[in-house]
């Protein structure tokens, strides 16, 4: 893809400019780091949770992961010779503040500081998200997301970190995903830490919102001052990009439910600072209500620098039940109905077209806030060669037809400034364990040997090419495809 300059280049902390696109591979910490009681770190819910009997494929947990604790200095030369301009990672929660509160483990930090320092030594923009799903335990068994507090910890913790990180590290994401950790951690408890409440699950959703608007309040405020790199804060979301199946009522209507649930519920307060009067009202008829106090709304719609977007498929929806009756629970049917397209090993169907149309309709309704990609890849049941070698080319395809759906969307007019793939390498997949692969580096867990795939190979070479267009002048340069 080339690309047209945006009107804001990001700016490494080194000075170096990353191009008119930035080009990055994401990981997040529970899934890579393992070390997961070293230097003063304590639990997080998904050291408990996956010690529950059956909560995890295969009893796998996050104890050594990709021991990527120890093996960073390699890691970080992995990730620059795949010639990424960004590397977006997390920071876990209980290793900066053990326990939720207090003050900052100097140890933990220190690795974050070495983190971010290597990367700049070699010439990558550090890109941190501060929550992806690793609440320290203590919070939850003091109430956890669905308790009011928790936001107020999270901003204490956002602080600490910037402090000790802000003079290097400008680009900062709140939250990670926060749908998933209010539904899948507090609804239908497939994620930890495995609660099964609706009600705990919306006032989940408010407390994230709540802490990411005060956290936000807060890097800005405790951010050294830097006038050639202001500090940016923005928010990554998977939304939910919903299609009704057919063009009936029913369908849109449905559609309409699982794009208010799953979209609108996030991004109006985020933007608009207000929730949906549509999702409030389809939420009292089944007696439900966020627990939403004065004040709180303007404290969410935080200016947002950037909005992120993890995106990995669409959802067909259908307003009908497949056998022609209501939901048991009385809610109106709002059902998700396969294409028969090709699937990955998660079972999504490969849907790039959703992609374009997801980011275009983002920033016609969100106007003014640039968009990145912050994560997309694939699973696939990959292979090893006897040559040692990982030919992937379903995730290869799969890549490829993403990011031009990411150009189609540029050419499109949606203010798309960057790509991440999902993810730098193999590793732990949450409920799923080890059992499922989405690097773009294959990783032996006996060994802990990397090799990059064929698709991180195509990934580095697209960059590269990439980056040679938008440099030759004439049209090509502007094509924005
Ligand atoms: O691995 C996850 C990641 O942690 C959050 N976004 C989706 C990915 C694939 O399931």
């Amino acid at each position: 893809m080339t690309t047209t300059a945006p009107s804001a280049v990001p700016q490494q902390a080194g000075g170096r400019p990353v191009g008119d696109f930035l080009w990055g591979v994401a990981t997040s910490a529970y899934q890579i780091e393992g070390a997961a009681f070293e230097d003063g770190r304590t639990a997080s819910i998904w050291d408990t949770f996956s010690r529950v009997p059956g909560a995890v494929f295969g009893g796998h947990n996050g104890d050594t992961a990709c021991d990527h604790y120890h093996r960073m200095p390699e890691d970080v030369a992995l990730i620059a010779g795949l010639g990424v301009d960004s590397y977006r990672f997390s920071l876990s929660w209980p290793r900066i503040q053990p326990g939720g509160r207090g003050p900052a483990n100097a140890a933990g930090l220190a690795f974050y500081d070495r983190l971010v320092d290597r990367l700049l030594e070699h010439g990558i923009l550090p890109w941190v998200t501060l929550y992806h799903w690793d609440l320290p335990q203590e919070l939850e068994d003091a109430g956890g997301w669905p308790a009011r507090d928790t936001a107020h910890r999270f901003a204490d913790y956002a602080e600490l970190a910037m402090g000790a990180l802000g003079d290097r590290v400008r680009w900062w994401t709140t939250l990670n995903e926060p749908w998933c950790s209010a539904v899948l951690g507090y609804e239908t408890g497939r994620h930890a830490p495995g609660r099964q409440d609706r009600g705990d699950s919306l006032a989940a959703v408010h407390h994230l919102l709540l802490g990411h608007g005060l956290a936000a309040q807060r890097l800005r405020a405790a951010a050294p001052a830097d006038p050639a790199e202001p500090v940016r804060v923005g928010i990554t979301l998977n939304t939910t990009h919903a299609i009704p199946v057919e063009d009936t009522p029913a369908d849109r209507a449905a559609a309409r439910r699982a794009d208010g649930i799953g979209t609108r519920l996030y991004t109006d307060p985020l933007v608009h600072g207000r929730y949906p009067a549509d999702v409030l009202d389809d939420l009292a008829a089944e007696g439900l209500r966020l627990p939403v106090r004065e004040g709180d709304l303007e404290t969410i719609a935080q200016p947002l620098d950037f909005l992120g977007v993890n995106y990995y498929t669409s959802h067909y929806i259908s307003g009908s039940e497949a056998d022609g009756l209501p939901e048991p629970d009385g809610r109106p049917v709002t059902r998700p109905v396969p294409q028969g397209l090709p699937v990955t090993a998660m079972d999504w169907e490969i849907v790039p077209r959703g992609l374009t149309d997801h980011l275009v309709r983002l920033d016609r309704d969100y106007p003014g806030i640039p968009l990145y990609v912050t994560e997309n890849g694939a699973a696939f049941d990959d292979r090893t060669a006897p040559d040692g070698d990982v030919r992937d080319p379903d995730r290869t395809a799969y890549l490829a037809e993403h990011i031009e759906a990411v150009a189609a969307a540029r050419a499109a007019g949606a203010d798309v400034r960057g790509y991440f793939a999902w993810s730098l390498m193999d590793n732990f997949e949450w409920g799923y364990g080890y059992d499922k692969r989405f690097g773009i580096v294959h990783v032996d867990y006996e060994t802990q040997r990397r090799t990059v795939k064929q698709s991180g190979r195509w990934f580095r070479e697209h960059i590269r090419s990439s980056r040679e267009q938008s440099a030759e002048p004439g049209p090509s340069a502007a094509d924005g495809g």
